[in-house]
């Protein structure tokens, strides 16, 4: 018997409009209108200037350990833009930028990563799932998600995001196989930002791209330009209709890079060549839109300033919250707290009345080792 083809030799697409040279493609460029356009800059801004705050904050021992998102800006705008407030986000751990567009107040994100409860939970009427640290968790909660609007007839899309490293989780090949069986509205947002902590792309895949990928599920994957924030919109766009359309999933590879640390615990030095992050730097998706607006001439003067007011006034807002509860951490985990978790639980609260003997009861929530620190810390800011 002869040998038979079964599939024609795949293809992927790669989208870039506007490059790091300023270069736009007119033919390509989306229709954006000019209040969005400015909306999205300035989101991209808040972004930015948010995640160098964080960071701050966190050296300063006033917030616990933050994931920053320098660099990511515009994969994160680019593909949330396309969504209404009525589909669904579900984000990983790096979508500050993402989040903030959804309506997440900035407090909340620094309460969650004060490791406050309050900062997990959505507002009643947001479509969002709180941030997920667990790598590739949130993948078939998405596809779920997309599931459960397919069966109830709601015109309503899911776009879930992940990193490279998530992809070679099995519940990220779980979530895509079932989002292609079931021919889902859901948009796999994947930002390929080229490190798993210190694992290079390289070691994670052999795969020429991480789109490909989906076409093993049976749906289309296209990898565009992460840090072009028109070409990330324009295939999200392109995405999302598809969802809507009832013509299923989609993944985009958005090729981007992190430039800053992986977390506020993590040392890139040890593993990456300056050489490397100065490359990326040149690649900065902010100067390109900022270039792109000015010769459009939309752009506004003093967005920097007034971005930061409304950071440092959520600040002073999180901070003046009411201080945390320790015991705090054996709850909501199970409906009846383990006997180990009792005894743990017991052991901690003698542990804090011996620390503090005029301060506990259980009315009486102990300062959290965290805020004592901040009252010892010198930082103005
Ligand atoms: C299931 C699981 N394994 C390991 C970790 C530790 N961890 C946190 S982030 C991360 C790397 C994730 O890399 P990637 O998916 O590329 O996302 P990025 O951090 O680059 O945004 C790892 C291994 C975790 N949080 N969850
Ligand atoms: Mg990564």
């Amino acid at each position: 018997m002869p040998r038979t083809l079964l599939e024609p030799r795949f293809q992927i697409e790669y989208l870039s409009i506007l490059d790091s040279e300023g270069t736009l493609d007119t033919a390509l460029e989306p229709d954006i209108s000019p209040d969005d356009l400015r909306r999205l800059y300035r989101a991209m801004v808040l972004g930015r200037r948010l995640d160098e705050r964080m960071v701050r904050l966190q050296r300063q021992g006033r917030i616990g350990t933050f994931a920053p998102i320098k660099g990511q800006e515009a994969a994160q705008m680019g593909s949330v833009f396309a969504l209404r407030p009525s589909d669904w986000m579900v984000p990983s751990f790096r979508e500050t930028a993402a989040m903030l567009w959804r309506g997440w107040p900035i407090e909340k994100l620094l309460l969650f990563f004060a490791g406050r409860l309050e900062g997990a939970q959505p507002a009643p009427e947001q479509r969002d799932l709180p941030i997920t640290i667990p790598v590739a968790t949130q993948l078939p909660h998405a596809v779920g998600l997309a599931y459960a609007a397919q069966y109830r007839g709601d015109d309503v899309v899911v776009m879930v995001y992940c990193g490279d490293g998530a992809t070679s989780e099995g519940d990220f090949h779980e979530a895509m196989n079932f989002a292609g069986v079931w021919h889902v509205p859901a948009v796999f947002v994947v930002q390929n930002n080229q490190w798993a902590i210190s694992v290079p792309l390289k070691k994670q895949t052999h795969s020429a791209t991480l789109a490909q990928k989906a076409l093993a599920y049976g749906f289309p994957g296209m990898q565009v330009d992460g840090n072009d924030l028109l070409a990330v919109c324009a295939a999200s766009r392109e995405a999302v209709e598809r969802a809507r359309r009832g013509e299923g999933p989609t993944l985009i590879e958005c090729m981007t890079y992190r430039l800053g640390v992986h977390t506020t615990a993590d040392d890139p030095t040890r593993y990456r060549s300056d050489e490397e992050v100065r490359a990326w730097e040149r690649k900065d998706p902010l100067p390109r839109v900022r270039a792109y607006l000015e010769k459009k001439n939309l752009l506004e003067a003093g967005i920097e300033e007034r971005v930061d007011e409304e950071i440092a006034g959520a600040v002073e807002r999180f901070e003046a919250m009411a201080e945390a509860d320790p015991l705090a951490i054996f709850d909501h985990v199970y409906a009846e707290r383990p006997p180990h978790l009792e005894a743990q639980r017991a052991e901690l609260t003698e542990r804090l009345r011996a620390d503090a003997p005029r301060r506990v009861d259980e009315e009486r929530p102990l300062p959290t080792p965290m805020r004592g620190q901040r009252k010892t810390s010198r930082w103005a800011n």
